[in-house]
């Protein structure tokens, strides 16, 4: 790497100045290309968010808000920034925004402060049945500054125990109740979660990170108007960047803005911000609405081709963009399924189940995703081809040879589906 001067430094292709770190981003391009990218939380969004999130908008301070920054220069951010609330709020009905989490974790760091002073109690779903990190794991910050106590999902349905939220809530009578899961297929009723947290007298946090896309496409019902805090990341369903997004009612509005800045984070991203507003405008508009249906589609397209081929799933199937491969009644552990499908070409992760028995680094279960290959344009008959892809490779008996023939299978078919096109054209990486 080398410059002469300053306008060299500025002004050259990433390619010229840095070719290792253009070829790694190369190589990353072939390979989401190259492979079916079925991890739950992961989506492709688009190249104009790319472009977005690629500007000088990084090169701007904005500590504050719209209008009251601590920083001059900001009318242009100002502006990009005003947008990407005024889109939230309008996609989700929601009656105030704050745009500036960098993550889905500090979204909802800064709700448990807007709600709760540390060593308050909290109850969230426990992460062994579908829950985060950041609802109240000891080792995460959630669980350290708060206490939380955890309700899971029934042995009989895999549902979430609403039985159970109740009596563990009269119990704890916790400050904060948390509904939203990382791993769960079913539908999630706020509503009944609003009873309860109503009935001990607890404020209700939803994380909507993994459903944002669904919900604002009315696939899946609103946390919005129910809950006192939504929090979401934009890059899941929702298609966006990698970021978060707070949503909270206009009394709270004061609390979660100061919970965001100065209480958690510095100066916003505000090249991330403008490509949040990108991923709303999208969100907005009625082919948005018809991929979310499709996602759910799909998803519904890949359970019954696995359930047909005798492959076993959490709680039976799914309602959402996910499902749980249940592996427990297999000679195969999760670590086992993940890796043999990533060598018949398909990206998943593996995932603990309900009352798994095994630790979260093994697990007995995978997690399985349609809103990125959706996106990049798979319908239902691929689908339900793909599961049975994942069947054969789930079968103890296939070995290399058969696996690397299923390989060829998912490569063809994603074939058909040139992922970022412009982007392969143009990108001038070295050889
Ligand atoms: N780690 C994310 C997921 O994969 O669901 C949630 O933050």
């Amino acid at each position: 790497m080398s410059f002469t001067d300053s306008d060299s430094y500025l002004g050259q292709d990433l390619a010229d100045v840095d070719p290792d770190v253009a070829r790694m981003i190369g190589d990353e391009l072939d390979r989401q290309g190259d492979t079916l990218e079925m991890i739950a939380s992961e989506n492709f969004t688009s190249v104009a968010v790319l472009q977005a999130v690629g500007t000088v908008l990084t090169n701007k301070y904005a500590e504050g808000l719209p209008g009251k920054r601590y920083y001059g220069g900001c009318e242009v951010v100002d502006r990009v920034e005003q947008l990407a609330i005024d889109r939230a709020k309008e996609l989700f009905g929601a009656d105030h925004a704050n745009v500036q989490p960098h993550s889905g974790a500090t979204a909802n760091q800064a709700a448990y402060m807007a709600t709760m002073k540390p060593g308050d109690r909290g109850l969230a779903m426990a992460l062994a049945h579908g829950g985060h990190l950041s609802h109240g794991l000891k080792v995460n910050f959630s669980g350290r500054d708060y206490e939380f106590h955890h309700y899971g999902v029934s042995r009989d349905d895999h549902r979430i125990d609403m039985d159970e939220v109740r009596s563990k809530a009269l119990e704890v009578r916790p400050a904060v109740i948390v509904a939203g899961a990382s791993a769960y297929p079913r539908i999630i009723d706020f509503g009944a979660f609003r009873e309860i947290a109503d009935e001990v007298g607890a404020r209700l946090i939803v994380d909507m990170a993994h459903i944002a896309g669904l919900v604002a496409a009315g696939v899946h019902p609103s946390p919005v108007g129910v809950a006192d805090i939504v929090t979401t990341t934009t890059h899941k369903t929702l298609g966006g960047p990698r970021a978060g997004i707070v949503l909270s009612s206009e009394e709270l509005a004061r609390d979660v803005d100061r919970a965001v800045f100065p209480g958690l984070q510095g100066g916003p991203l505000m090249h991330v911000i403008a490509g949040k507003a990108v991923a709303l405008g999208h969100a907005l508009t009625p082919e948005f609405r018809a991929r979310q249906q499709r996602v759910v589609d799909n998803s519904a397209a890949l359970a019954a081709s696995l359930s047909g081929a005798g492959v076993s799933l959490v709680s039976g199937g799914t309602d959402n963009h996910l499902l749980l491969v249940d592996l427990s009644a297999t000679p195969l552990t999760g670590a086992d399924a993940e890796e043999r499908l990533d060598r018949a070409g398909i990206t998943v992760n593996k995932n603990g189940i309900p009352f798994d028995e095994r630790p979260p680094t093994v697990t007995s279960g995978l997690r399985i995703g349609t809103a990125a290959l959706t996106t990049r344009g798979l319908g239902t008959d691929e689908m339900t081809e793909i599961g049975a892809i994942i069947a054969a490779a789930l079968d103890p008996a296939a070995g290399e040879g058969e696996l690397a023939e299923l390989g060829e299978r998912s490569r063809a078919i994603g074939d058909r589906f040139p992922l970022y096109p412009s982007l392969r054209e143009t990108a001038a990486i070295p050889g």
